[in-house]
């Protein structure tokens, strides 16, 4: 039987590690755009992977069209998921313009090339999408129907994207699929996401090598589960009779406090919260010591306060599963991995 072939664009980050990882395991021809660096720093993620063979990886940039036209027409992929994008909130608000070009344009840019490859007929296509979009909703959990009405320039930008990518759904036949999904984690997560911040801190301060861990908005609520569950719902996503759009989500919420809760238990530290706002301290309950502290500077300009899925559609259509991960065994298992990171460092 001839395997597939799939294009990852944004192979180099958290998801696209998970994703090269299952689509050869189901013996795909598996294909990586990957942005030019003057180190091999952005491929450490697929270290393994790539010695292991069988993913070959392309030089090129969502801010490039022509080539990913060429790169298209050698490749003729069965199947293209848009996963690259400048994916930090935070910095969206610094990087506005970067964020839409690469977030936004960048998805056109995809599409187009899709299009102009002749390629409407045969690639299936799926986009990125984010909770993000939502903003701060009116309803309690958020489905396919929830409006979006984002609160940052990432968000924005991620409406964009979806909004073009169903008009070449309608306008063009192209397979093309929506997931939004909410925050999932693992331990490749960017160290400059709260949750892996938060397990290096706590890692960092069990091993004698940091005294305080600085966080910005510990109210936030969030839906997190783990990448490596969400990958498989993307890919099931692009197997359907018919597009369309999925809401991938465990349904469960928590604060950051709770996961920094968390995180600092299983480094052996139970830490008890004093104080409100920028005030606010966690502090270790044997010792007295203080280890989480609010940093003003780290809070948005406006912020997502509470964020909680409704996968019912995606678990009914898709087979999709929102409790393989419990959220203290994706706590754990990233605390873990930065305990055994500065072990090996050391
Ligand atoms: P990530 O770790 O930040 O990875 C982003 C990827 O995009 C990296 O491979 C990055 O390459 C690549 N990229 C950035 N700019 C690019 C450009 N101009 N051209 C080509 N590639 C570029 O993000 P993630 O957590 O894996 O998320 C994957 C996708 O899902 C993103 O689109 C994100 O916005 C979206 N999303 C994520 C979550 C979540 O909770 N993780 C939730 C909803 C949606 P470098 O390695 O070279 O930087
Ligand atoms: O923040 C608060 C912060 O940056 C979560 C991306 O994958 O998920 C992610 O976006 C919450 C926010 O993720 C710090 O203010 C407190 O309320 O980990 P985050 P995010 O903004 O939810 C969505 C679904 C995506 O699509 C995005 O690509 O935590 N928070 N203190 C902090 N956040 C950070 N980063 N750093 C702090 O020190």
């Amino acid at each position: 039987m001839k395997h597939k072939t799939a294009l990852i664009i944004g192979i180099t980050g958290q998801d696209g590690y998970y994703l090269a990882h299952l689509l050869k395991q189901k013996n795909y021809a598996v294909h990586g755009l990957c942005r030019r660096v003057s180190t091999d720093n952005n491929t450490i993620r697929l270290h393994t992977l790539l010695n292991d063979g069988g993913i070959t990886l392309h030089p090129g940039d969502l801010l490039e069209p022509i080539a990913l036209v060429r790169l298209l027409h050698t490749l003729q992929p069965d199947e293209i998921y848009n996963l690259g994008a400048q994916s930090h909130v935070g910095i969206s608000f610094e990087n506005p313009s970067l964020t839409a070009q690469i977030d936004a344009l960048g998805t056109l840019h995809v599409l187009e090339a899709i299009r102009t490859a002749d390629l409407l007929k045969k690639t299936r296509f799926y986009q990125a999408g984010s909770s993000e979009m939502f903003g701060n909703p009116q309803t309690t959990t958020q489905n396919e129907e929830t409006p979006f009405s984002p609160v940052s320039p990432y968000g924005a930008a991620k409406v964009y994207a979806h909004h073009i990518t169903t008009t070449y759904r309608q306008a063009y036949g192209l397979f093309a699929c929506n997931g939004i999904l909410f925050n999932h984690e693992s331990p490749w997560r960017g160290e400059n996401f709260v949750t892996r911040k938060i397990t290096i801190g706590a890692a960092r301060i069990a091993s004698g090598q940091q005294d305080v861990l600085l966080l910005g908005n510990l109210d936030a609520l969030r839906d997190w589960g783990h990448a490596r569950d969400y990958v498989h719902a993307m890919w099931a996503m692009l197997q359907q009779a018919e597009p369309d759009d999925y809401v991938i989500a465990t349904g469960r919420t928590a604060t950051v406090r709770d996961f920094a809760t968390l995180a600092f238990r299983y480094a052996g530290m139970d830490l008890e919260w004093e104080g409100g706002g920028a005030n606010e301290i966690g502090r270790e309950r044997k010792t007295g010591t203080v280890r989480v502290k609010v940093d003003p500077a780290l809070l948005r300009p406006t912020d997502v306060h509470t964020l909680c899925g409704n996968s019912q559609k995606a678990q009914q259509k898709l087979g999709w599963n929102p409790h393989q991960t419990s959220l203290d065994d994706l706590v754990h298992e990233m605390l873990e991995a930065d305990m055994k990171r500065i072990r090996e460092a050391a």
